[in-house]
């Protein structure tokens, strides 16, 4: 398995020569170019937030200026930067949701946005407390659910309805901190008005605001996203799946799709299987059509469909540096500007599809809830008539391409679950039997592992580092986004991968049939997460921040990351960072981010950058969770 691993950078070095080869720039040129990054911006210390600036103040207490024309020191604007991070996160995450929404707004019994999950529409209804949930006609009761939920973004009073899920101790300190979230779009908007020139300066102020906005998105945005997306497109099941740039076919016609929101995916999906367009494929001298997937959308499409994962974050140009991409069809959030002049290095054309990503350099054929299938099968059409463009002289895919098992909803982890109990005898159906794995030591806790790659670290290493170290020391990881991609190409979801753990896990994932490193999806989908660890809290009665369980994003680059990782911190779980946001100007806020937010959520930020060290305070962490637990 760590050949696969050193094989794949050896693919890496391979295509970033194809590309000098082929006279098409990534993003380690890029790099290069930019030379040494900006101190300043790298420590939080430059202020534009007004137009008397920019203001740069030395990160020295000591020497150099102090404070910017308005006075704001190096607290205040190290913390109202890191408050605008929260915000767009939030915002980015939470908008994507608000179209999953939409869709669901419009869904019919016989329009391409269905209800295929009625079970979990009544589940979810009910929740909230919609009456007769269990009787009405479905989408009624869906149209309902969907008012209700866009309510969520603009409600002018109460809080948001999943923080209900949550164990008492929790919503409690929520409340008492001053850090339950109220309407999402609300949660945004005030703290960009803090963070206005000349309103809060106050860092301890900034950062408790920060933690209520960013928990708008994981117990607001992201958690309606996960739950909505599953009522119209199916609850992910266990199902095989492939990753890494091997899964681009060359006698094929190729769609890469990256981007975010499932709508689009999801049609591109339903297009790409009709008999028709694979015809005219046929005609056009390929064996089919073939869609595979980068980022998150990549992984909600192989958690629902099987679709093949053809990289994460930092393979969105190897992808089409293969030469043997018709399309790359894109909607929202992770996409290089640099793709279509990227593409256009090759035959491959690079399509935008919303109007809130619209990417200039190549088309745009605008995605339109109303008449979804009719963009995707433009997409389609567009790309199987590109395929007699290619050039074979340009096309070299690698070969390497890993097994995957993905699918791992909570619905479908607890189905797991109930493998190792004996269903004659125990309760089944519910997530007793994990909890009954920590407390018996077979597994020592649980960490998630999420977030992007980063170049600023050896692209997938510190993910797989982690997650190689925590397996050997009985944690099951739990993992999104590019890390579950991370994981997917380096033969962690596989059965096998349990021959790397410590014997506890080894033994739980034979009983359970499951590999040690479960794909829970997207990053919106780290609601995923908080959902079984809330379950797991719930069933032992215990606050989450008692639980030997961490967050971790060691290669994260995103503004939705620092969103994450700071409702994660909200919610109880010690998040390990290894990449440094911009905060390290501000002594004081890194301490309050280290420290001080522990007196009020339980948990803290750590950052540390090495994986080993990482993984060496995580034992420590849920070894002393344990402890006090007295397990
Ligand atoms: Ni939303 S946010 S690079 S695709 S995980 Fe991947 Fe995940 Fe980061 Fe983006
Ligand atoms: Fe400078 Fe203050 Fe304006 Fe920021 S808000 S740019 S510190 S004057």
């Amino acid at each position: 398995m760590s050949n696969e691993l050193l094989e794949f950078d050896v693919i890496a070095e391979a295509l970033i020569e194809k590309a000098q080869k082929d006279g098409a720039e990534t993003m380690w040129d890029r790099k290069a170019a930019l030379k040494t990054q900006c101190g300043f911006g790298e420590a939080g210390i430059c202020c534009r937030i007004c137009v008397m600036g920019p203001c740069r103040v030395s990160p020295s207490p000591d020497k150099g200026a102090q404070r910017g024309i308005c006075g704001a020191d190096r607290d205040t604007i190290v913390a109202r930067n890191f408050a605008r991070m929260c915000c767009a996160g939030t915002s980015a995450h939470s908008d994507h949701v608000r179209d999953i929404v939409h869709a669901m707004y419009h869904s019919s019994e016989d329009g391409p946005f269905k209800i295929r999950e009625e079970g979990k529409l009544r589940k979810i209804a009910a929740e909230w407390g919609i009456e007769e949930a269990d009787t009405k006609e479905t989408y009624a009761l869906a149209h309902e659910l969907a008012e209700m939920a866009l309510m969520e973004f603009g409600k002018p009073f109460g809080t948001q309805n999943f923080l209900k899920r949550a164990p008492e101790s929790r919503q409690e300190i929520w409340e008492k901190e001053n850090i339950a979230p109220r309407a999402i779009d609300q949660e945004v908007v005030t703290l960009m008005h803090s963070t206005h020139m000349g309103c809060a300066s106050d860092p301890e102020s900034i950062l408790r605001r920060s933690l209520r906005t960013s928990m708008s998105d994981g117990w607001g945005g992201s958690m309606i996203g996960t739950e909505f997306s599953d009522i119209m497109y199916g609850v992910p099941k266990e199902r095989a799946s492939e990753s890494n740039l091997g899964v681009i076919d060359p006698e094929q016609v190729n769609i890469m799709l990256h981007g975010h929101d499932p709508n689009l995916a999801e049609m591109i999906a339903v297009a790409s299987k009709n008999p028709e367009l694979i015809e005219m494929a046929k005609e056009q001298g390929a064996k089919g059509i073939n869609v595979v997937g980068m980022c998150c959308t990549g992984n909600e499409m192989t958690m629902r469909h099987g679709i093949k994962i053809a990289g994460n974050f930092y393979q969105q140009e190897m992808a089409i540096i293969t030469g043997a991409v018709e399309v790359a069809v894109v909607d929202v959030q992770c996409i290089f500007p640099a793709l279509p002049k990227l593409a256009k290095s090759y035959h491959t054309r690079f399509i935008s599809t919303s109007p809130k990503a619209k990417i200039a350099g190549d088309m745009y054929i605008e995605f339109n809830e109303e008449d979804p299938l009719s963009c995707a099968e433009e997409v389609i059409k567009t790309a199987v008539m590109n395929f007699k463009n290619r050039d074979a002289s340009k096309v070299d895919v690698p070969e390497l391409k890993a097994e995957t098992i993905v699918g791992y909803s909570v619905e479908t982890t607890i189905g797991a679950l109930d493998r190792v109990v004996n269903s004659q005898t125990d309760v089944t159906g519910t997530v007793k039997p994990l909890g009954d794995l920590v407390w018996a030591g077979v597994l020592r806790g649980a960490a998630g592992i999420v977030g992007c790659n980063n170049p600023k670290v050896e692209h997938d290493y510190a993910h797989i580092t982690l997650m190689k170290e925590l397996i050997k020391n009985d944690v099951i990881c739990v993992v999104t986004g590019c890390a579950a991609q991370a994981a997917a190409k380096a033969g962690l979801l596989k059965l096998e991968a349990k021959e790397l753990c410590g014997r506890g896990l080894k033994e739980a994932c034979e009983r359970a049939n499951i590999p040690p490193v479960l794909h829970m999806g997207s990053c919106v989908d780290i609601s995923r997460i908080l959902h079984l660890v809330t379950l797991v809290a719930n069933e032992r009665g215990v606050d989450i921040a008692e639980l030997p369980v961490v967050g971790a994003a060691p290669e994260y680059m995103s503004e939705k990351a620092v969103a994450i990782a700071s409702y994660v911190v909200s919610s109880g779980l010690n998040t390990y960072l290894g990449v440094m946001p911009y905060v390290s100007g501000s002594e004081n806020f890194m301490k309050l981010m280290t420290e001080g937010v522990k007196e009020w959520t339980g948990a803290a930020y750590v950052f540390e950058s090495d994986p080993i060290k990482a993984a060496e305070l995580i034992m420590a962490d849920i070894e002393d969770k344990r402890t006090k637990l007295g397990i």
